[in-house]
């Protein structure tokens, strides 16, 4: 095998494997990989899954698909022998940029687990040109840029699919790309991307994210969540959502019929998952274009809502989505006329305003739509279905209980165990060999070494080499100090108020003035941060701020740095994300109970040895009864407690403040002379205004519960052998989180595939 992978390595780079240059190699090897993967499509069931999403958030796929295609191993040997890195081969790749956080990397972990189970599925979505951001510091601000990342040869395939997509006014032209999706020592899938044939790349200055929103022929596929402070910037994601659902309807459709389906029975041929609103116009049209086929409206709506289902990804109101009927009718003014029937049934049904989908403001409520017209509805954790079902969505509860259902998220373990933390997927492969690789509840074995001295040595060892081999990363890379001799405590997620990194912030504070005044941690503690703020959303933006102003602060002073320093990690992505959380020692999961629906990071921690400290929210509650009271730090207000301070509008963040010497330290220090020499007066007087007069996530109350919690902790660390036991606790019962565990359900439940 080693000749024929070298000879065609050979072949592809036209010269000895030891002459070529990294970029060669890589360029080879996805040649490779895409010939591999496309040899290894199997034959096609009658049922297929198609799971639209408005992200995928791949990451980098070159080790991961020499993974899931078994040649790993072989070649890095391969290069090894030829004076080669594999680690050096990666960073030639640039990480596709099509998601934002969670709910993309989701997707992407269930692509890889529905190819890993052999189930036919694929997905649907976008071909983002700039896709997000790309997050650069300034004056402790954060700057937007483009953040190009498809080159020439890429992982996208060109395909000979288009369509004529219709607007009001105009027409575009689309064109499918594809991305193979391999699986586990399994079958391949595709990731279908559809693009515009029209999109401009010229359009977008450079540096800059800003370009024309008007022009959607030569815009409607440069960014993923283009700015949408304003009217244009609203009808520009609803000409993308729109676009990506009437392409993947239609293709849908054609691959239906081409297996011999009438279109009546689609159900049987066809499942559409709708990752949470941004495809929900997928029903609509999907109806639409059945009666363009010819089938009666009735018919065509029956068929559709067996066809479809709906995740439901956040509570927070603010981000379920809701469209003005009037930008539809300028937008995409096909859908409106069957959006009201859908609506006049729905009111003849059911009186109750709060179920309609349009509102008495003339509002279409996306989530609505998924409700009455799919088959299912899930949640993505224990806590968040409940919640669900208890207060948001309580309503549809009584109306439908039968679609709603719970599927506890997952994570891949190839990506998040077997690829980035290569040491520990060995020492457990040693201890209780590899079914858990393809088993992961196999893990549970790895207990009966609790008091195994060697093992927990091992472990804290694997630990110290990953926290060393971030901290070269990030030197060489971010020009970053670490001192891997301290804990590394670690919050990477998107920035928003409700996942509270201003509660973290607030910690740093007050520990650095207990520093000041002599009293030192029990142990060094570095806080590491990884966050992007949406561009227009302010007071992330001034969090981000005020933990740019604290690593300054912290850094620089000779006083404190031996014992407290704080970092944030210039645009985090899913490749930083593989370097940090191996690394990890403490998991900060500190969202506001109730607010987090699930979480996934956390579950990556657990599984590569870090202990929690987190509320009693989302996942953590899964987590939480896991791994039992002793292995993990739970603080704060449960999230009844939460809901219904809520409900009575009763919180009064100044109350806090003024009874609590502590935190009205830690948040005057904020706007104190010190803060301001270093950082902006008008982001750190706002955030401070925001605290004393909103606090809408409720830091303050769960602050006092916060330090304790953590300085336990942090006291907890210092005993080796103790901490090592919770690390064990936490990997061996992670395998619950693997996402083929969540998949299955899917399947069992709602897709029903085979
Ligand atoms: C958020 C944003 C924020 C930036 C601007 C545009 C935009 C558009 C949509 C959203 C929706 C976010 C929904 C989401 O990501 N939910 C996350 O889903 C994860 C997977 O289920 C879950 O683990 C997280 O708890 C949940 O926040």
């Amino acid at each position: 095998m080693e000749q024929t992978l070298e000879a065609r390595l050979q072949a592809y780079c036209k010269k000895d494997l030891s002459l070529c240059s990294n970029e060669e190699l890589y360029t080879s090897l996805l040649f490779l990989v895409q010939s591999m993967a496309q040899k290894k499509v199997s034959a096609e069931g009658k049922k297929k899954l198609y799971y639209i999403s408005a992200e995928f958030l791949i990451g980098k796929l070159l080790s991961n698909d020499l993974i899931n295609l078994g040649i790993y191993d072989e070649v890095k040997g391969l290069l090894a022998s030829h004076g080669k890195q594999l680690s050096e081969v990666e960073e030639v790749e640039p990480e596709p940029s099509l998601g934002n956080g969670g709910l993309g990397r989701l997707a992407a972990c269930f692509l890889d687990s529905i190819a890993t189970l052999g189930l036919n599925g694929d997905g649907i979505g976008l071909n983002y040109h700039f896709g997000l951001f790309k997050q650069v510091f300034k004056d402790h601000l954060q700057q937007e840029t483009p953040n190009p990342w498809i080159e020439d040869p890429s992982w996208l395939k060109k395909t000979d699919v288009s369509y004529q997509i219709p607007f009001k006014g105009f027409t575009l032209t689309s064109r499918l790309y594809d991305i193979a999706v391999t699986g586990y020592e399994n079958r391949t899938n595709t990731l279908h991307l559809f693009d515009v044939e029209s999109v401009d790349e010229s359009l977008v200055e450079a540096d800059h994210i800003t370009f024309d929103k008007e022009d959607i022929p030569k815009n409607l596929t440069l960014f993923l969540y283009p700015d949408d402070s304003d009217e244009a910037g609203h009808q520009l994601r609803i000409y993308q959502q729109y676009f990506m659902v009437s392409n993947a309807a239609r293709l849908i459709l054609d691959e239906c019929t081409a297996k011999g389906c009438t279109l009546y029975d689609l159900p049987d041929y066809a499942v559409i998952q709708i990752n949470d609103t941004h495809p929900t116009m997928v029903i609509p049209e999907l109806i639409r274009l059945l009666m363009e086929r010819g089938m009666d409206m009735d018919d065509a709506i029956d068929v559709v809502s067996r066809t479809c289902a709906y995740t439901n990804h956040t509570i927070l109101s603010e981000a379920l989505e809701k469209w003005p009927i009037a930008y539809l009718k300028k937008c995409v003014p096909q859908l409106v006329p069957i959006i009201e029937v859908l609506d006049d049934k729905v009111r003849r049904r059911y009186p109750d305003e709060s179920v309609a989908i349009i509102d008495r403001n003339d509002t279409v409520h996306m989530a609505h739509i998924d409700i009455h017209y799919g088959s299912a509805v899930n949640g993505v954790a224990a806590l968040h279905t409940e919640i669900l079902k208890n207060t948001e969505l309580h309503n549809f509860y009584k109306l439908y209980p039968e679609k709603f259902s719970n599927k506890t998220n997952g994570i891949t373990f190839r990506r998040w165990l077997l690829h980035c933390n290569p040491k520990l997927a060995s020492l457990i492969g040693s201890l209780i060999g590899d079914g858990y690789k393809k088993d992961a509840m196999e893990l549970e074995k790895l207990w009966q070494y609790k008091d195994d001295p060697k093992v927990l040595d091992a472990l804290l060892q694997i630990k110290e080499e990953n926290k060393a081999a971030l901290a070269q990363y990030l030197e060489d890379t971010q020009q970053i100090h670490l001192d891997s001799a301290s804990i590394f405590d670690i919050q990477i997620k998107r920035l928003h108020e409700y996942k509270r990194q201003q509660l973290n912030a607030l910690y740093l504070i007050h520990q650095y003035l207990n520093i000041k005044n002599g009293k030192l941690p029990s142990a060094p503690v570095t806080a590491i941060f990884g966050a992007k703020a949406a561009p227009a959303y302010t007071i992330a933006k001034d969090i981000i701020h005020l933990l740019l102003c604290l690593q300054d602060l912290t850094t620089k002073d000779p006083e404190v740095s031996p014992w407290l320093r704080v970092v944030m990690v210039e645009n985090y992505n899913v490749t930083l994300a593989e370097k940090l959380i191996p690394a990890c020692d403490i998991s900060e999961q500190i969202s506001l109970a109730s607010k987090e629906a699930s979480g996934t990071g956390n579950m990556k921690f657990m599984l590569n040895g870090a202990v929690t400290l987190g509320t009693d929210d989302g996942a953590n509650v899964e987590i939480h009864d896991l791994v039992g009271d002793e292995n993990i730090y739970i603080f704060g207000e449960s999230s009844d407690t939460v809901i219904q301070r809520y409900a009575e509008g009763s919180y009064k963040s100044i109350a806090y403040y003024e009874k609590d010497p502590e935190l009205k330290a830690a948040v005057d220090f904020i706007v104190s002379e010190k803060m301001l020499s270093i950082g902006s007066k008008e982001h750190l007087e706002r955030l401070y205004k925001e605290f004393l007069n909103k606090d809408w996530f409720m830091t303050f109350p769960d602050f006092k519960d916060y330090v304790k919690t953590k300085d336990q902790a942090i006291r907890d660390y210092p005993d080796r052998t103790a901490w090592a036991r919770k690390m064990l606790k936490n990997i061996s019962q992670a395998g619950f989180f693997s996402s083929d565990r969540t998949i299955a359900e899917y399947d069992r439940d709602i897709w029903k595939l085979n």
